[in-house]
C-alpha cells in the first residue's frame, strides 16, 4: 500500500523515488514486521492464555517437558499477521507472485489453525484427521503448481554445483511443485518441538531466499551468475523480508524458555511459505540444502518408522531427531544452538553454490 500511495509522489519531490527500490522496501519490511511482533505480541500471547490455548504435553515424551504444559500455542497467529501486513504495506500488490505466497501462506495457515483449534480449543486431542490435513494440503499445493504451470513459468529445475545442467519437467512440475510445499509445510511441523528449533532455521532458510529472490530477480545479476532469471519474482524479497522479521519477533518470544509455542498454524504455514518461495526462485533443489535441519528431522521419522516396521527396532531412542539428543541427555539450549549452527553452515554452503558450479 505504502508502495502505492508514496512511490508516485516522485514527481512532486525525488525522495519519493526510494520507494521503487526492492531493497529499501525490504529493510522496512524486516523492520516494520519486527515492530509489530514487539508491540502485538504481548498482547497475543495474553489472549491465548486468556483463551487457555495452552499446550498439553504427552506423557510418552522427554520427561523435561512436562514443565511446559499449558505454555500458550497458535503463536503462529502473531507470525502470520507480522509476515502478511508489511507485505501488503511494502510489496507492489500488482505481483502476481506476491498473492500467490500471501495465499498460500494464509491457506496452510488455515489447516493449522483448524487443526490447533480442535485440539487445544475444543479440547479435541486428535484434531484434524491426519487423511484431512493432507488432504487439504495437497489441494493448495496443487492450487500454486496448477497455477505456475498455466501461467507458462518456467518447468526446468536447476541442478545446483552444475551451470548448465537443467532437467526439463515440463508437466511432471505440476507433482514436483506439490511436492516441494507439501514436504517443506510437514518437515516445518515435525521440527517445531524444542523453543526455537524451527523458527531459528526459518529465519536463515527465509534470509538465504531473501537474497535468492533479490538476485534471480535482477536481470543483470541473474545473468551475470548465469542463474534462471525469474521475471518480477524480485518483489517477492520484500515476502521474504517479512517473513526474516516477523520469524526473529517470534523468536523473542519463542526463545527459551519459551513463553508461546508457534502450534501448526505456524509450522505448516511457514513451511509452506519456504517450499513456494524455492519454487519461486529456480531453487527448488536447493531447499534440501538450506532446509537441511527440517530434511534430517522428517528423513529420521521416515528410518526410524521404516525399521520399526521392517526390522522391530529403532534407529533412534525416538524420533523426530531432537528427542533422540534430549534422551541421549543433551540440555534443550545445546540442542536448539547446535540446530541452528549447522543450519547457518548449510546455508553458506547453498549460498556458495552460485559461484560454485
Ligand atoms: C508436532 N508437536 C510437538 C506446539 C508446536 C509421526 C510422528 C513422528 C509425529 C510427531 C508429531 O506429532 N509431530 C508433529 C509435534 C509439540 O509442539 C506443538 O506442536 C506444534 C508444532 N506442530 O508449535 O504447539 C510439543 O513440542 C514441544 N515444543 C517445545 N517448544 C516449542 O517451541 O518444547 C514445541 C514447540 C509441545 C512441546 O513439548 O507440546 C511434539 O513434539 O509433540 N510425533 C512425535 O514427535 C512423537 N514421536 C514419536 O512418537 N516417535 C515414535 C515414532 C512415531 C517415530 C518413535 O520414535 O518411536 C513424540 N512427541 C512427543 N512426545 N511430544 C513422542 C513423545
Amino acid at each position: 500500500m505504502l508502495y502505492h500511495l508514496l512511490y508516485p509522489l516522485y514527481k512532486y519531490h525525488t525522495v519519493f523515488n526510494v520507494f521503487q527500490y526492492i531493497t529499501f522496501r525490504t529493510i522496512y519490511a524486516v523492520v516494520t514486521a519486527l515492530l509489530l511482533s514487539f508491540i502485538i505480541g504481548p498482547y497475543i500471547i495474553r489472549k491465548l492464555s486468556a483463551m487457555q490455548i495452552g499446550q498439553v504435553i504427552r506423557k510418552d515424551g522427554p520427561a523435561n517437558h512436562f514443565i511446559k504444559e499449558g505454555t500458550p500455542t497458535m503463536g503462529g497467529v502473531l507470525i502470520l499477521l507480522a509476515i502478511i501486513i508489511p507485505t501488503l504495506l511494502w510489496a507492489n500488490l500488482t505481483n502476481s507472485y506476491v498473492w500467490l505466497l500471501i495465499a498460500v501462506t494464509l491457506g496452510l495457515g488455515a489447516i493449522g489453525f483448524v487443526d490447533d483449534y480442535k485440539k487445544v480449543v475444543q479440547k479435541n486431542s486428535k484434531g484434524l484427521l491426519p487423511g484431512h490435513k493432507f488432504l487439504w494440503q495437497l489441494i493448495i499445493a496443487s492450487g500454486v503448481a496448477v497455477f505456475l504451470y498455466f501461467t507458462g513459468f518456467n518447468t526446468s529445475v536447476a541442478v545446483p554445483f552444475f551451470k548448465n545442467v537443467v532437467i526439463p519437467l515440463g508437466w511432471l512440475y505440476v507433482p514436483f511443485v506439490i511436492l516441494v510445499i507439501v514436504g517443506a509445510s510437514n518437515a516445518v511441523n515435525l521440527t517445531d518441538g524444542l523453543d526455537g528449533l524451527a523458527i531459528g532455521p526459518i529465519i536463515i532458510a527465509a534470509a538465504t531466499y531473501m537474497l535468492f529472490t533479490y538476485l534471480t530477480g535482477h536481470v543483470k545479476i541473474a545473468n551475470y551468475l548465469q542463474i534462471m532469471y525469474v521475471p518480477k519474482g524480485g518483489e517477492l524479497t520484500i515476502f521474504a523480508g517479512a517473513m526474516v522479521g516477523a520469524s526473529l519477533g517470534f523468536l523473542w518470544f519463542n526463545s527459551y524458555p519459551a513463553q508461546v509455542f508457534m502450534g501448526d498454524v505456524g509450522s505448516l504455514a511457514l513451511g509452506g511459505a519456504l517450499g513456494t518461495l524455492a519454487i519461486i526462485t529456480k531453487q527448488e533443489i536447493l531447499l534440501v540444502l538450506v532446509g537441511g535441519i527440517f530434511v534430517v528431522e522428517a528423513l529420521s521419522v521416515i528410518f526410524q518408522v521404516g525399521s520399526f516396521k521392517l526390522r522391530g527396532k529403532r534407529i533412534f531412542k525416538m524420533a523426530p531427531l531432537h528427542h533422540h539428543f534430549e534422551l541421549n541427555g543433551w540440555p534443550e539450549p545445546k540442542i536448539i544452538v547446535r540446530f541452528w549452527i549447522i543450519s547457518i553452515i548449510l546455508s553458506l554452503i547453498a549460498i556458495s553454490t552460485l559461484k560454485l558450479r
